[in-house]
């Protein structure tokens, strides 16, 4: 038992040890979360009660999909990528959707106006981005609560993130409010994997190459794995790393996606509060938007575009012009990606490719099937 809890934490443990079903006890968890002072020598409590949480998280998951008959909830994606609009109830989201992408949604000025996922599409760059408003976002929702589990699963199937926060009504309290409960529900935002390689094996116990990256003891480590089943493994840490960055890795639920921060009703928001929210979250970027005015379109467009992390592909015959519309492709796609794209016979056969654009060093360049074209260039494939 740490020395250095509070009361509340106390009480909440209590109401833990009480709870008569699944839902009192994750009640007392968060509370017991919420409860503990944050900072490095509570650093393995926290773990430990998000242990917890994850445990009960998925057993309650399980009796759920069995009540629901295992129905999922998804939007079927659309377009050359799909975001989700993710912000509190009343945000300004769906104002936003609407004037994007023409989406018959509902505005009304009151929590949860919007009790569907309602998509929209927008054209961008040629493009076409599929926009996906979900339900608003209160504390709670990781754990069930609203809509959370139909949110949390539209959020973990989509291919990235657009936060949406009321400039006006405390945008940094609500951004702590979202990173929070998506921290929970297992979606990292803006975040890469951690270097850590687990292994499990038959026997041998526990091998860790690389212990001096470890920022902790080395028996906490064990016990983490330990809570996890893992009693035979070789683990290798290629990076400085935290006991959270251990859990995280083998936590089965975590994702990472990629965010931008829209700031919405830009003419009654206080003046200066895109850079106040810049200086307190650098890895993030922001734009701001108003109902009236619209906002910086262009700037929207070229963020939304870039957190997509796609990229155009104007696909060409041989003495003839390259085609249009562009095919879409994630930014890591090689030209090989592109020949499967036009056709199966095509990369099967595939030579060599001719590229036009910023990706190589003079116009109608020979590459092979391993280049990667960046956006907006041109790419001839040659067959055999
Ligand atoms: N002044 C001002 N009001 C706005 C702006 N954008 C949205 N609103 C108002 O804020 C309220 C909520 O807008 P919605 O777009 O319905 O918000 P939402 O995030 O979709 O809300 P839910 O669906 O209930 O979660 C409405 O009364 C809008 O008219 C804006 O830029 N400026
Ligand atoms: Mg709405």
């Amino acid at each position: 038992m740490p020395t250095n809890v509070t009361i509340d934490y106390l009480k909440a443990e209590d109401g833990y040890h009480l709870a008569e079903n699944d839902k009192e006890r994750m009640q007392a968890l968060e509370k017991m979360l919420s409860a503990v002072p944050k900072h490095k020598g509570t650093e393995k409590l926290v773990l430990q009660i998000k242990r917890k949480i994850v445990k009960l998280k998925k057993e309650m998951e399980i009796k759920d999909a069995k009540k629901s008959g295992g129905k999922g909830f998804n939007i079927r994606k659309e377009g050359a990528a799909q975001l989700v609009l993710v912000g509190q109830p009343n945000a300004g989201k769906s104002t936003f959707l609407k004037r994007m992408t023409n989406a018959d949604v509902a505005i009304g000025n009151y929590p949860f106006t919007t009790v569907e996922l309602t998509p929209g599409m927008v054209n961008i760059n040629d493009v076409q981005i599929q926009l996906v408003e979900v339900p608003g976002v209160i504390e709670g929702i990781s754990t069930g609560k609203g809509m959370g589990l139909q949110l949390i699963s539209s959020i973990r199937s989509s291919d990235a993130l657009v936060l949406v926060v009321d400039g006006n009504d405390n945008p940094s309290r609500q951004l702590n409010t979202i990173l929070n409960e998506l921290d929970l529900g297992g979606i990292k935002i803006n975040r890469r994997k951690p270097h850590i390689n687990i292994k499990k094996r038959a026997v041998g116990g526990i091998e860790i190459v690389g212990k001096k990256h470890i920022k902790g003891d080395i028996k906490d480590v064990k016990e983490i794995l330990m809570d996890f089943r893992i009693t035979s493994a070789r683990v290798v840490i290629m990076e400085d790393i935290t006991l959270t960055d251990v859990q995280e890795v083998l936590d089965y639920s975590t994702t990472y996606k990629r965010a931008i921060v829209l700031v919405t009703k830009a003419d009654i928001a206080p003046k200066g509060v895109v850079e106040s929210l810049r200086n307190e979250f650098k890895d993030f970027k922001f734009v701001l938007v108003s109902a009236h005015t619209g906002g910086d379109t262009k700037e929207i467009k070229k963020l939304l575009y870039e957190v997509a992390n796609i990229k155009r592909i104007f696909t060409k015959t041989p003495r003839e012009k390259p085609a249009y519309p562009p095919v879409a492709m994630k930014k890591n796609a090689t030209v090989m990606d592109v020949a499967k794209k036009v056709h199966k016979a095509i990369a099967k056969n595939f030579k060599y490719a001719r590229v036009w654009g910023k990706s190589v060093k003079f116009d109608s360049q020979r590459v092979g099937e391993d280049h990667v074209p960046a956006d907006g260039d041109i790419v001839e494939i040659h067959i055999k």
